[in-house]
């Protein structure tokens, strides 16, 4: 796997420009349009980025005092990176309509006071996930979903934003780790681009990433076992359980920020769960802005995406704010989980 580069060889490397113009040109009818919203949410996520690794010395840290709609403290840093967000899209153009976890209603960009866009694309996001953690310096991401509206609707309205995760023109995450990664996928395998903030530009560290099948990493808040359902606590006991054979016990990693946990996953196997719970009956991630990109992405990778009982990426959506359970990240493991969950699979004696 690559990482990222030395000085000297910065100039070996492909930036996300030249990458997302060569691809242009493998479309000889594209107008550019969805080319330019990828700029556009790369443009964002550099600000962000920005804001980010000054958050200890500005007044960034803390609540904003508000509540989201989520029932959840915003952070000063959640409503920063939605209004990047937000401006980004909107200067650009390209995108007619967006969802954010930050705000309750799907935000138009056609109003009268905006510069008039005829853009063609639904954005769906989570500006900034994982920010209860922001003030531990622990890594936080931006997640986000990508629809094109059907071409015989003129104004985008939330009932366009609720198409199924397997119409998705396009996915990705931002991770601002110990480097910031911008990681997306249009349906032609997933790339990941690394910040070098000496020149301001995402280069091109790992090219088409693909997951293992199998892995020995599950994430989860373990905190909640008592009220897992059954065949996910068999599940975990089993992958506790010593066996040479299949390398267990299995390891755990969880970070309680999804972007994080996922990347680690997706670059070295593993699976990450967020079930059911008593208190929260559907999960607590969303699906629009959570599952549904994370989901695409994992797929193109050679992964899966599970609620456990079936395939996230074709959830009927009702709302946007909806939630849902969650198994994501190496195929075999998320088949296992699967399994357990039917019933067809049992902790041996
Ligand atoms: P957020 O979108 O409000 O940040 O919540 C999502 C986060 C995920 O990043 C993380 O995996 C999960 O919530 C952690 O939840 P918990 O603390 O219940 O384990
Ligand atoms: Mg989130």
């Amino acid at each position: 796997m690559a990482t990222t580069p030395r000085r000297e060889e910065i100039g070996a490397f492909m930036t996300l420009e030249q990458f997302i113009l060569d691809r242009q040109e493998q479309f000889p009818h594209s107008t550019g349009s969805f080319s330019r919203l990828i700029r556009d949410l790369s443009v964002a996520a550099k600000i962000v980025n920005w804001n980010m690794r000054r958050a200890g010395i500005v007044d960034v840290f803390g609540a904003t005092g508000e509540v989201n709609v989520q029932g959840e403290v915003q952070q000063k840093m959640d409503l920063m990176a939605h209004t990047e967000f937000v401006r980004a899209l909107r200067r650009g153009g390209e995108c007619c309509l967006i969802g954010s976890e930050e705000h309750s209603e799907a935000i138009p960009m056609r109003t009268d006071a905006d510069i008039a866009t005829d853009g063609k694309y639904i954005v769906l996001m989570d500006p900034l996930d994982g920010s209860s953690n922001i003030e531990v310096n622990v890594s936080v991401g931006t997640i986000f979903s990508i629809y094109r509206l059907p071409d015989h609707v003129r104004e985008a309205t939330l009932a366009e934003a609720l198409q199924p995760g397997v119409d998705q023109v396009g996915a990705g995450y931002v991770v601002y780790g110990s480097s910031t990664m911008l990681v997306y996928s249009t349906g032609f395998g997933v790339n990941g681009f690394t910040l070098d903030p000496s020149i301001g530009e995402f280069l091109l560290t790992h090219p088409n990433i693909r997951t293992p099948v199998d892995g020995k990493v599950y994430s989860i808040n373990e905190g909640h076992y008592n009220s897992f359902e059954p065949g996910l606590k068999k599940y975990i006991k089993w992958m506790q359980r010593e066996d040479a054979a299949t390398s267990r016990p299995y390891t755990t990693r969880y970070i309680g920020s999804f972007v994080s946990d996922f990347h680690r996953n997706l670059l070295k196997g593993g699976l990450y769960i967020y079930p059911a719970t008593e208190s929260a009956a559907e999960g607590k991630l969303r699906l629009m802005y959570e599952a549904n990109p994370m989901a695409y992405i994992v797929e193109q990778a050679g992964g899966a995406a599970s609620d456990g009982r079936g395939r996230i990426l074709e959830k009927i959506p009702r709302a946007l704010h909806q939630r849902t359970p969650l198994y994501i990240g190496s195929a075999r493991m998320v088949e296992r989980a699967e399994a357990f969950l039917r019933g067809d699979l049992d902790l041996e004696p």
